[in-house]
């Protein structure tokens, strides 16, 4: 590819940063030669990109629209608000906060707002298809909190509300957390709001990997149930990296207040200048359409590898992504990965639910399909790729067949380029 082709203008940097251009250029033709799937990555759109590159970075902005602790502020208040009246209008919410920097931070936010140090926190366990800011020992929600968790059926690898139920009537907790970073079915958010209603717990949801096919109607949306949710803005919403915070009236002051001046100090005006860009590109028929490609694609993928005798988690998926077993494949997630990067294919090892191995070098690999369906491809080329995939795992030795392979994936990214 000539320096042409690159993205955005680095005429600048070339001259000052040579070593740094030359990272963002491999950094960009890594993502053109390769078939990405990891499931909460995405490729954004120029606009976005034009935004997140601009001159509001320049700018502080502490506190929110018409109350700064700055001078200057007028235009970035007018980001931030239509920021704010677009994912409320998106999101049928009472109220968002738009400058945690990343889903992390806004989970923290969370708690700060609703929880003291001790307080009991239920949520997915990690290992089970969880999130790390869900209760996990090695993270500050599991450390300052006390963490208990649910996870899946042995038998179905499902969620099953029963045991979440009798759980909750178990410990009590003061916050139920739903959402889940590695689990491909559909969450009932009903039933886990009638379960901490029962035990008079606030109920979160996390909707950080499922934001854009909610958004676009694909799924039920939990900020009509939940008395909060957060999401990144980043992975299947494909807008700029960062977090959100939806709220219940009741609550939005207590969340304002955790995110700024609780958490974080200045937002980063460029990011929420594009998180708006986002929410204004999530508005239109197109994202729509890619949303439905999107849940397409990862069913086509997940039918096309059931097809080459891989065993699925749960048998398939409602969302974008597929976590797969590859026990019967013989072969572990860390291998796969490796393997499958070899050969233009990325995609992310992952522990499948009742592991018994670790998170190092786990029995899984987790796949997902928002980078590839904003490339344009389509179930056709799903097929494909399934077929890749196994090509790559039962000819590992063969390196006459894993070139085949390479070949075939730097075709389908020529034919689909990422920009
Ligand atoms: N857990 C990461 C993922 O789903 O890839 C994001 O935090």
């Amino acid at each position: 590819m000539s320096k042409d082709e690159t993205l955005l203008s680095t005429a600048s940097l070339d001259k000052v940063d040579p070593e740094i251009a030359a990272t963002i250029e491999n950094e960009h033709k890594r993502q053109q030669e390769n078939l990405i799937m990891i499931a909460s990555e995405n490729l954004v759109s120029r606009a976005v990109l034009e935004a997140q590159g601009s001159v509001l970075t320049n700018k502080y902005a502490e506190g929110y629209p018409g109350a700064r602790y700055y001078g200057g502020c007028c235009f970035v208040d007018q980001a931030e608000e239509l920021a704010y009246k677009r994912a409320v209008e998106l999101f049928r919410a009472d109220h968002v906060n738009v400058q945690p920097h990343s889903g992390t931070s806004a989970n923290m936010a969370v708690y700060l707002a609703l929880l003291k140090p001790g307080d009991r926190i239920l949520g997915m366990d990690l290992s089970h298809g969880g999130h790390l800011t869900h209760g996990s020992k090695v993270n500050i929600s599991g450390r300052y909190y006390e963490a208990h968790s649910y996870g899946v059926d042995r038998e179905t690898n499902y969620i099953n509300l029963r045991h979440v139920r009798e759980k909750a009537i178990e410990i009590k907790p003061k916050l139920i957390i739903a959402g889940a970073s590695s689990y491909p079915r559909l969450i009932d958010y009903a039933g886990f709001r009638s379960v901490a209603d029962e035990v008079g717990a606030i109920f979160m949801v996390d909707m950080a990997h499922t934001a854009g096919l909610i958004a676009a109607g694909m799924h039920p949306n939990p900020v009509e149930t939940a008395d909060i949710v957060t999401a990144t803005t980043h992975k299947t919403f494909r807008g700029p990296r960062g977090g959100m915070i939806f709220c219940k009236s009741q609550y939005a002051s207590a969340i304002d207040k955790a995110v700024f001046p609780g958490l974080q100090g200045g937002p980063l005006m460029h990011i929420v200048a594009a998180k708006a860009v986002a929410f204004k590109e999530a508005m239109t028929p197109e994202f729509i359409q890619y949303q439905e490609t999107v849940l397409a694609n990862a069913r086509a993928l997940a039918e096309a590898l059931i097809e080459h005798k891989f065993d699925l988690i749960t048998g398939g998926t409602d969302t974008h992504l597929i976590l797969v077993d590859l026990r019967r494949k013989g072969i572990s997630g860390r291998l796969a990965e490796e393997l499958l990067e070899g050969v233009h294919l990325t995609v992310n090892k992952n522990v499948i639910p009742f592991d018994p191995k670790g998170a190092n070098d786990p029995s899984g690999i987790r796949l997902g399909t928002p980078t590839l369906s904003s490339r344009g491809m389509k179930p056709a080329q799903m097929t494909e790729i399934a077929s890749l995939i196994n090509k790559t795992i039962e000819y590992r030795n063969d390196q006459e067949k894993l070139a085949e392979v390479r070949n075939s994936a730097s075709r389908l990214c020529l034919e689909f380029p990422a920009y």
